[in-house]
């Protein structure tokens, strides 16, 4: 082995072990509800070094890059025999998505990748793209993972080489390494993204949360946060979406919604992570919210806070596609702290922290949205007032 080539490996390792070794710590103040961290908790060069390199001088004597990934975002989080994992959207830079697993000891650094990445069966129909993977282990006793299967719409007209179908994808595991493809999901919808199971049988029913969509990114008549029931996941099917969360004018979830991950079952109700998506002249914003539904019936919003829960912020702003949070996992541990999982800009993976009961304090009291700007200001006088108040009698 040539001495430049064993020194610019050991330089690769080394960098490799300075970036997983590497402590977070919060950020600032914050507003309360949650914290955020300084570093991100997954890049693309958090992928090992050995998914990247050919490592033999023979076949690589520049020991270049053979295998490059562009990104890590978008990932499904569970905490799985006592370690956080995150079933992560990792892109190489041919543009494919696949998922692959890292886990953390403490869920908030130190993510290593597994050394595979998860091979995922197909169905008949090969997928062109997957991603953005939702893990819910549900009361059936499996681990499922629900994620886009994107392939080219065989209807498009000759030479549109963009159009492609979205549908969800469903698959099963107990050991989150050998995975059973199930059938995708069919929907009255034509197209389908932003699936997630309800970790629990309703009515003795596999419950979905689905998102209704027209086109491939249009929502179109469709859009808004649906629920739909299945008897069975050998034979996925969704008779009738009954929508929960509209896309509604003026808010930050006009052009469209979609679940995050599965619900936090608290005792004042289910919780709930989506991404609303708003248009401006600079594209679209992609930010995420949080609502609550009736521990009973799935469809009732019971509390929405008005606005975003979490927006793109400085380097967050910035990436493949800029000015978008997106969010499909969470994790909720046993002394009530919640790891908010969500990728900036399609490019990275960050953590944000709150609890339970902060949660659901931000969502019983603070205000809905009052959709006019009068409304607004008449709740923000509201607040001066009963603050005046408070601070002149202390
Ligand atoms: O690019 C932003 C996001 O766009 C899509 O989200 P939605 O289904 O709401 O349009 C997805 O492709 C998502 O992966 C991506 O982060």
């Amino acid at each position: 082995m040539k001495d430049s080539f064993k020194m610019r490996l050991e330089q690769i390792q080394t960098f490799e072990n300075q970036l997983l070794s590497l402590k977070n710590e919060k950020v600032d103040l914050g507003n309360g509800i949650f914290e955020r961290y300084k570093n991100p908790i997954l890049t693309a060069e958090h992928t090992p070094y050995f998914w990247r390199y050919d490592l033999n001088p023979e076949t690589n004597p520049f020991l270049m890059e053979r295998f490059g990934i562009n990104a890590t975002f978008n990932s499904g989080a569970i905490k799985w025999k006592g370690k956080y994992i995150l079933a992560v959207r990792v892109e190489g830079v041919d543009r494919k998505s696949f998922f692959a697993i890292a886990e953390s000891p403490n869920g908030i650094d130190n993510f290593r990748f597994w050394d595979y990445p998860i091979t995922m069966p197909e169905t008949e129909i090969p997928d062109g793209n997957v991603y953005d993977m939702r893990l819910v282990e549900h009361e059936d006793g499996w681990i499922y993972g629900f994620f886009c299967t994107e392939r080219k719409d065989l209807n498009a007209k000759k030479g549109d080489e963009s159009s492609a179908v979205a549908q969800c994808g469903i698959a099963r595991t107990k050991d989150l390494i050998e995975w059973h493809r199930l059938p995708d999901l069919k929907t009255p919808s034509p197209q389908q993204r932003n699936v997630v199971l309800h970790p629990e049988f309703v009515n003795g029913k596999y419950a979905l949360y689905t998102r209704p969509q027209d086109g491939f990114i249009e929502a179109g008549a469709g859009g808004g946060i649906g629920l739909g029931f299945c008897d069975l996941m050998e034979n996925p099917i969704i008779e009738k979406e009954f929508i929960v969360d509209e896309k509604r004018y003026h808010t930050v979830y006009e052009v469209k919604n979609g679940q995050g991950p599965a619900p936090l079952k608290t005792k004042e109700g289910w919780l709930h992570l989506a991404h609303g998506v708003r248009n401006t002249a600079a594209g679209l914003r992609y930010v995420l919210y949080v609502f609550m539904t009736d521990l009973t019936d799935l469809t009732k919003v019971i509390h929405k806070p008005a606005g975003y829960f979490i927006a793109p912020q400085n380097d967050e702003r910035v990436g493949d596609v800029s000015n978008v949070i997106f969010a499909n996992g969470w994790i909720l541990d046993d002394d009530g702290t919640v790891f908010i999982y969500y990728a900036s800009s399609d490019t990275r993976m960050h953590v944000a922290t709150s609890s339970i009961e902060r949660l659901i304090d931000y969502c019983k009291n603070t205000l809905e949205d009052g959709f006019r700007s009068a409304k607004s200001v008449q709740n923000l006088n509201q607040i001066i007032s009963s603050n005046k108040e408070y601070l002149a009698s202390i």
